[in-house]
């Protein structure tokens, strides 16, 4: 197990003096941090590597039913720290580092974010493995293992630039390559029937390409329970067999690029021919590695769906239903019937978005090109369904709701026929799913309809990101609440004890101004420490409107012009977000933002009482040093659109007070705090749905009608903003010519009158500091270890191994 006896500093110098030595052939005293950061991590993993070992051991011993997340996404931040945490050796480590006067932060500083994944989805993926190896649950992360991760971002004349993240370039420590266990992968060709030898029909391909899929397994470290689970990444290669089937570099390198990049877009599925093969890389890689190890446990298939959940997160692992029937059908002649009745049971999917542009679709020309023989099954499925579904169902449902429509094929269709649970990601998520969205589905398969709230690792964004806010926690409600974050309510008990609102004051002051410095180095611009911090950290999209933000601020920026005696307390505005390089409406939104940000903070007129930070290169790292000082989380999508978000809950947990939309999980964060402890403004979800029934929202009216609306809009156009041309005439086009998508404009007011609000409730500490402390107390609830044993429990049907073992 994890925990303090684990390991003496005596021994962990040693074996680290032992690694510099092995690696480096010097001694730690001479050896860089980089040397030393590298030095360090292989002896955390020797550490670990036995537990690893033994945790595989037992769920083979066991046969324990192992569930396999695939996700094209994954998206860790840095391990160094998070390991020692879950290990219980963080101090050790600290300590040993000290005498030789080496600070662990510096070093845990020199590893690479691990990138590979855009935002929400992959984050949430990467609490999820950490969550389920924490509660014990056997459970694996399979995906890629891109060269380049999410693109870096800079920022230079306020426009976005993007820059290759070169995250692999010194190599990395935590991972282990695994070539034992590799597989082949093919794509294209011919794919035709033939009778084989025993008389049956057998598929024949011809002419196909063949790659080999290599994984690179990482240790999931559980927290202090001994448990480590794997997240295995696949990288292509290609195998010796093929390589003389390339007559040039440039022909093997299309290949080879097959896992360089992740998609830098995370809301418009768009139909490249390179992420489908990507798709197909880590879904075929996957489930035959997962039929490898069934089989070596030799039972017949009827018990495969006893042994083996796969979750397919978000649509693009989908192929995982037709690439296991193919496995079953063409490699070891299972039935149709009885493949499709094991696929539908190990299978299972969450929808992560209702943004219809980001339902995945593939044009079936490419899906017949690429991937022949997916194609022909996918085809068999949407068939049998259209068949099986015809008398029971109306016609017009059925065409509706069947995977090949025209020449599409619709993946999330394919992923709720081939599945036997589909769950959307907070309550209003999937209220919507079963209403609108899905809603033909859900008339068809009510059953499988359920929610799960998505939920984070408290340990990175407690315990790690906030230990001035974590010692407090401690001194007051004991440490219990690092194990069961639902112990966090205790806290409630001081919401009137003035010593420990101070001490929670005190917290949040510190590391406000760790933030500060860190915005000084990065930007220059000098914020003062003691002004609400008010955070805005997500992708950069229209529908999460920061451009409503943005207007806000200028009617600040404005009525402090007209009136520098107006009543406004000074605020840090502070943004993190990128946009898709292809997202030109976006990227526009950000070198507004920075423009205003120039004028208002070198504006003397407004001193201290205004600042506006745009960081660059939002990235785990960066949210761990946002979050924990921000007072205010600004979560104000329109309602409706955001799936659940999950920045919601880490700012809650670390104390920020929410503005926000009743739209994904901020309504269960309300109903956790009460309306008094949350800012709630702007049209409801039936409120939007209501205007796109009615049609009747006129934009301009707005603008015509609403002084300060017209003000703040005509800055866009009138010079008031400058270095801005083109950005500022899209941007009022967006509102008035296209009548305003995303209803900033209808909430404009609203979103005023509740900052206003707030502004006036920061300026009585008290009563703010006890919000503060009523948002912690209650953030319990999302955690991320209840959410994956409810999808241990309801979905997958697994069991933690002590369950199983000690009963
Ligand atoms: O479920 C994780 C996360 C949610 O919290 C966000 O609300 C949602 O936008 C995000 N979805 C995606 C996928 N988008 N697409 N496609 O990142 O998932």
């Amino acid at each position: 197990k994890g925990g303090k006896g684990m390991i003496t500093k005596k021994q962990l110098i040693k074996e680290l003096r032992k690694n510099v030595q092995e690696m480096y052939a010097i001694e730690i005293e001479d050896a860089t941090e980089q040397e030393l950061f590298f030095s360090l991590g292989t002896t955390i993993k020797g550490i670990y590597n036995k537990n690893w070992q033994k945790t595989w051991n037992n769920y083979l011993a066991e046969e324990q039913k192992q569930v396999y997340y695939f996700s094209i996404e994954f998206l860790p931040g840095k391990l160094l720290k998070s390991n020692l945490l879950n290990l219980g050796i963080l101090e050790v480590v600290r300590e040993s580092l000290a005498e030789f006067s080496v600070d662990l932060e510096d070093l845990a500083a020199v590893e690479k974010d691990m990138a590979l994944g855009n935002g929400g989805l992959g984050r949430l993926a990467s609490c999820f493995m950490d969550a389920i190896a924490s509660s014990g649950l056997p459970g694996n992360g399979n995906g890629i293992r891109y060269d380049y991760g999410l693109f870096k971002q800079q920022f230079v004349d306020g426009y976005q630039v993007e820059l290759p993240d070169e995250w692999l370039r010194n190599g990395n420590v935590w991972e282990i390559r695994r070539d034992s266990k590799a597989v082949n992968v093919h794509f294209g060709g011919d794919v035709y029937m033939q009778p084989k030898s025993n008389g049956k029909l057998g598929v024949v391909a011809e002419n196909e390409t063949i790659l080999r899929a290599v994984p690179y397994d990482t240790g999931m470290v559980g927290f202090e329970n001994g448990i480590v689970n794997t997240m295995r990444l696949w990288s292509v290669e290609i195998p010796s067999s093929e390589e003389g089937k390339y007559r040039s570099i440039e022909e093997r390198r299309v290949f080879e690029d097959l896992t360089a990049v992740l998609y830098p877009d995370d809301s418009n599925a768009r139909g490249r021919l390179i992420r489908l093969a990507q798709e197909y890389f880590f879904v075929s890689a996957g489930i035959q590695s997962i039929i490898r190890y069934f089989k070596k446990l030799n039972h017949p298939w009827h018990v495969l769906s006893e042994k083996v959940a796969i979750h397919i997160n978000d649509t693009h692992p989908a192929l995982c239903i037709p690439e296991l029937m193919r496995i079953l059908m063409d490699e070891y002649e299972v039935s149709w019937e009885q493949a499709w009745d094991l696929t539908s049971k190990v299978m299972s999917y969450t929808n992560h978005t209702i943004m219809a542009e980001a339902l995945e679709k593939w044009p079936t020309y490419l899906m017949k090109r690429s991937l022949p023989r997916m194609y022909q099954i996918i085809k068999e499925i949407d068939r049998r369904y259209v068949v099986s579904m015809s008398g029971i169902h109306d016609a017009a449902l059925i065409e509706r709701t069947r995977i090949i429509q025209g020449e599409d094929i619709h993946m999330a269709n394919l992923a709720i026929i081939g599945s036997h649970s589909t769950n959307g990601v907070a309550k209003l998520h999937s209220d919507l799913l079963k209403a609108v969205v899905l809603h033909d589905f859900y008339t068809i398969y009510p059953e499988r309809f359920n929610n799960k709230t998505n939920g984070i690792a408290q340990r990175r964004w407690l315990q790690l990101s906030n230990e001035p806010l974590s010692r407090v926690l401690d001194e007051t409600i004991g440490k219990s609440w690092r194990h069961e974050p639902a112990d966090l309510k205790l806290l409630m008990n001081y919401q009137n004890d003035p010593i420990v609102l101070e001490k929670l004051a005190k917290a949040k002051q510190q590391k406000k101004e760790e933030l500060a410095k860190y915005i000084q180095e990065t930007t220059g611009i000098i914020v003062n420490p003691t002004a609400i911090f008010d955070v805005q950290i997500k992708r950069l999209h229209a529908y999460k409107r920061q451009l409503l933000n943005l207007l806000h601020i200028l009617k600040l920026y404005f009525e402090i012009k007209e009136n520098p005696q107006a009543s406004i307390y000074p605020r840090v505005f502070i943004f993190g977000a990128k946009a898709a390089p292809s997202y030109a409406y976006a990227k526009s939104i950000i070198k507004v933002i920075n423009e205003v940000a120039n004028l208002v903070n070198h504006d003397q007129t407004i001193g201290d009482k205004l600042k506006i930070v745009f960081l660059p290169n939002y990235n785990v790292s960066l949210a761990e040093k946002i979050i924990p000082a921000a007072d205010v989380s600004e979560q104000i999508s329109l309602a409706s659109k955001e799936a659940s978000g999950t920045s919601n809950m880490k700012l809650m947990l670390n104390g920020a007070i929410t503005i926000a939309t009743l739209d994904g999980a901020n309504v269960e964060i309300r109903d956790a705090v009460g309306d008094e402890n949350i800012y709630i403004f702007g049209l409801t979800e039936a409120e939007v749905y209501a205007y796109y029934e009615n049609k009747n929202y006129s934009a301009r009216e707005v603008y015509e009608t609403n002084p300060i609306v017209h003000r703040v809009l005509n800055a866009f156009v009138d010079g008031s903003i400058p270095n801005i041309e083109r950005e500022g005439q899209e941007i009022v086009d967006s509102l008035l010519l296209y009548n305003d998508e995303y209803f900033l404009l209808r909430d404009f007011d609203a979103y005023c009158e509740a900052q206003a609000r707030l502004n006036q409730a920061y300026q009585d500490a008290t009563h703010w500091q006890k919000c503060s402390l009523i948002n912690i107390a209650n953030a319990g609830t999302f955690s991320a270890d209840k959410t994956v044993k409810q999808y241990a429990e309801d979905i997958w049907q697994i069991e933690p191994l002590f369950a199983h073992t000690h009963q």
